[in-house]
């Protein structure tokens, strides 16, 4: 409805070495983020509050929606020492 599809950006998180790369610094509603597992293990992007859950094989690639304002602290379900944080503007 009212959001710009237009001005949409694409934003590629990408883990390796069992961690999260930095995200984007400024994130909107409406932008793609491109979760990219280039790490040999299974990992999962999964919000803490439960907005998302990607499933990530290794060497794959998942594409999401940002739906929501406000931050979100992510982690991996299978290695909850991964962890992450959108900060999503507006
Ligand atoms: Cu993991």
């Amino acid at each position: 409805m009212a959001s710009p599809a237009a001005l949409a950006a694409e934003y590629q998180i990408t883990i390796a070495n069992m961690g999260f790369g930095a995200p984007a610094g400024s994130l909107h509603v409406g932008d793609v983020i491109i979760w990219r597992n280039d790490d040999i293990f299974r990992h999962t992007a999964t919000a803490r509050d439960k907005s998302f859950d990607v499933d990530l094989p290794p060497k794959s690639e998942r594409r999401i929606t940002v739906r929501q304002r406000g931050v979100i602290d992510f982690y991996c379900r299978f290695h909850p020492a991964m962890v992450g944080r959108l900060d999503v503007q507006r």
